[in-house]
């Protein structure tokens, strides 16, 4: 490594980097040996085993997200510190459906990310959470049915006292998400929400389809609009409906131009004023379509004039540097998808979110899960 005045960052991810232990990695590694048996003599890595049993190679084995543990008894949430929850579920899409393989194009993507390591921030993800991936919501042909599935799992998850990293599944599910986890805050919960659409109409197409879950979001007692801070959001796709429906709420809406003009760093340090105001928690949700789409083509909404990759990713760092109460990443519907592009960024940035939790001291914290809690606790909110 080159010592210099010009690359300060480097060097610090490279001295952040010495201080890591390996302690989990090489315990997974030989557990990997036993399970799959050592390699054949002519191989001259001793890691590499006959069977596939730990993340290599990526385009191996089968594909839960990140290659961790799969949960089978939703019980045991309670061991782990952060738990991967897929709710595959579209029925409240209004353009192109396919949101419902977005777990699955998430979970495939995600192999590419097992080494668990951000050199910037100098994290490792693996050697600091215990985490695991516990499948998905038994979403059904209903959309106020799924919503109480979705929210009874999630309150499951967040009771257990596990950080939950939701995988939709189009956007309706933002409000059934907020709602299985408001309940069990105690105070109030803010909610960031970053995308290129408000989505706070009352009804769409009859229903509360996934251009609502804000109106409902924020009828939820502990859950005021006031609180709720929306960022990204513009272009030719917004509905003046649901201009109406963010004015009467009074929302704190920021436009691409304003995030533009405050600069990344500032519009997050405003956003996390706004949505902690005499908050216990904030939530966050990540439409991806809040990029722009010649980056994320694998949407039902793409459109052009949102955030570069880089700005985006910064601003969820920013975002999770104050702690979250749980985090949803909707919208990746991997049918439309070129070279899975849009999977990786959706992973990216789930991996961006716990990786700033982590440098932040703000995970692993796991919470002390509520004993025989009620998991209907959110029914008439
Ligand atoms: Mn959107």
């Amino acid at each position: 490594m080159t010592d210099g005045p010009h690359n300060p960052h480097a060097q610090a991810a490279f001295r952040k980097e010495a201080q890591l232990p390996t302690t989990k990695a090489k315990a997974a590694e030989q557990h990997a040996l036993k399970m799959g048996l050592p390699g054949a003599d002519s191989i001259g890595d001793p890691t590499i085993g006959t069977f596939s049993r730990g993340p290599l190679p990526l385009y191996a084995g089968i594909s839960t997200m990140l290659k961790l543990p799969y949960l089978e008894d939703v019980r045991k949430a309670s061991d782990y510190d952060v738990g991967f929850l897929g709710v595959p579920f579209d029925i409240g899409t209004t353009f192109r459906p396919g949101t419902r393989f977005g777990p699955q194009g998430m979970r495939r993507a995600s192999t590419q990310y097992t080494s668990f390591y951000s050199f910037e921030m100098g994290v490792d993800l693996f050697e600091s959470l215990d985490m695991c991936d516990l499948g998905d919501v038994f979403t059904i042909g209903n959309i106020e049915k799924s919503f109480d599935q979705i929210s009874r799992a999630v309150a499951q998850v967040y009771t257990s006292g596990t950080f939950p990293m939701i995988m939709g599944g189009d956007h309706s599910i933002g409000y059934p998400c907020v709602r299985g986890i408001a309940p069990y805050v105690g105070g109030r919960v803010g909610i960031i929400h970053i995308d290129r659409h408000l989505d706070t109409l009352e009804k769409d197409m009859d229903e509360r389809m996934h251009t609502c879950p804000w109106f409902h979001a924020t009828n939820i007692p502990n859950a005021p609009p006031t609180n709720l801070v929306q960022l990204g959001i513009g272009g030719w796709q917004t509905s003046r409906a649901w201009v109406k429906g963010a004015r009467e709420k009074g929302t704190n809406v920021f436009t691409m131009d304003d995030i533009e003009d405050l600069g990344i760093a500032k519009a997050a340090e405003v956003a996390l004023e706004l949505a902690w105001k005499d908050a216990d928690a904030v939530y966050l949700s990540f439409d991806i379509d809040s990029v722009e789409a010649g980056h994320v083509p694998g949407t039902g909404w793409p459109q052009p004039g949102g955030f570069t990759p880089r700005e985006v990713l910064k601003l969820l760092r920013l975002i999770a540097a104050e702690g979250l109460c749980g985090m949803e990443c909707v919208e990746v519907a991997p049918c439309y998808d070129v070279g899975d592009v849009t999977s990786v960024m959706a992973v990216h940035a789930c991996m961006e979110v716990l990786g700033s939790l982590v440098d932040h001291g703000k995970l692993p914290a796991r919470r002390a899960p509520i004993a025989n809690a009620d998991l209907n606790a959110w029914k008439g909110t």
